[in-house]
């Protein structure tokens, strides 16, 4: 047999992919106000349909999920009618997509959320970080910690969204955990301070993740669900110090559900990964048992080299993508890439979106 490559073909959970060169998650701010995706949007995705999955932008669950401005949301059924679109597309072009859950919890600004409500989080620490409004970059809002009795309306909220997903035509849903939203911040220890079961131990830390998970799977069965963590990711200020304890944990969890896949950001672009930090993504990656799709800054020979060598099911490539829509194809035939402009990243119109050309 011959060894698996970036253009081989295969089964991740119950979606067969035709080449592990995924498009990774892109937030793109060009939304509608209220959430629904624009006609463009749909333009988009079907351009990176030979990806062998979209995972698409983050997107958000609740009113109260949000917290930048024009992301799309899931959570009504004019949200899902225009993803029906988006999805109708990709799968017209045999591509596959699962759509990323998301809530952001404290990362968020009262001028994005409904009159009168506050960011909620594990516990009423605001985030030494910024997020993007009409104004432009502001610092976040303070948050209020979410109590005990909303939790289970919080998980609901996952699984009706997930619900929406299969109405959409999605593949699967990807639970987003990492950089520093919602269930990112119940698992660091700097933002949930909480003394219920949801606080303290490294299993109640975990422990909303997991519900998460079980409810979504529930809804559209573990096959067609992943998840996206990043155990060194200290983006939105997060602390990291303990995720040799916690992320080993997490991942036995996980790896018992037998989920879809499990997606890691291994690196941020622009910041260099610590030694320490480089030994212990390659430890949690090589114990994982299920697929696994590795991200950040990934080129073709080191995507080539991490699913030859199978410590991978595939690499879940970003920025290439926002200006390479035939990506896969670039790569097969050793065609350059073109570098994106990173001024068009977030907002704006069909400049710097649907107007990257293929070149095959
Ligand atoms: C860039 C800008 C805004 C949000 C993430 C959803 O980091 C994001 C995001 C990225 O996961």
């Amino acid at each position: 047999m011959s060894p698996t490559s970036l253009f081989s073909e295969g089964n991740i959970g119950a979606t067969q992919v035709k080449n592990r060169v995924f498009m990774a998650p892109l937030t793109r701010n060009r939304a509608q106000a209220d959430g629904t995706p624009k006609a463009m949007a749909t333009e988009y995705y079907k351009q990176r349909a030979t990806a062998g999955l979209i995972i698409t932008e983050a997107t958000q669950i609740s009113p109260l999920g949000k917290g930048y401005l024009d992301t799309p949301g899931l959570y009504n059924e004019t949200h899902a009618e225009a993803w029906k679109a988006i999805t109708s597309a990709v799968h017209q072009q045999n591509g596959k997509i699962f759509i990323q859950l998301w809530h952001v919890g404290r990362i968020s600004h009262l001028s994005l959320l409904p009159k009168g409500e506050q960011p909620i989080a594990p516990s009423a620490i605001r985030a030494n970080s910024q997020t993007f409004t009409e104004k432009g970059f502001e610092d976040t809002s303070d948050p209020r910690a979410i109590k005990s009795e909303e939790i289970p309306s919080l998980i609901e909220q996952y699984r009706s969204a997930t619900r929406l997903a299969k109405s959409a035509g999605f593949d699967g849903v990807e639970v987003h955990g990492a950089n520093g939203y919602l269930l990112n911040q119940f698992i660091a220890s700097n933002c949930n301070k909480r003394t219920d079961a949801y606080g303290g131990t490294i299993e109640n830390r975990s422990r909303l993740l997991l519900e998460v998970i079980d409810a979504v799977s529930n809804e559209i069965g573990a096959e067609k669900v992943g998840v996206r963590l990043s155990p060194i990711g200290q983006f939105n200020d997060i602390d990291v110090s303990d995720s040799s304890e916690i992320y080993p944990y997490i991942y036995k969890e996980l790896e018992n559900r037998k989920l879809a896949y499990l997606h890691v950001v291994e690196a941020f672009p622009g910041a260099d990964v610590p030694e320490a930090h480089k030994t212990l993504i390659e430890n949690l990656r090589s114990s994982f048992k299920g697929n696994y799709i590795a991200n950040g800054g990934y080129d073709k020979d080191r995507g080539q080299d991490i699913v030859n060598s199978g410590l991978a099911f595939a690499v879940a490539y970003g920025r290439p993508y926002i200006s390479n829509p035939d990506l896969p194809a670039r790569f097969d035939k050793g065609i350059a890439l073109t570098e994106p402009d990173q001024s068009t990243f977030y907002g704006g119109n069909e400049t710097g979106y649907t107007d990257y050309p293929a070149a095959t």
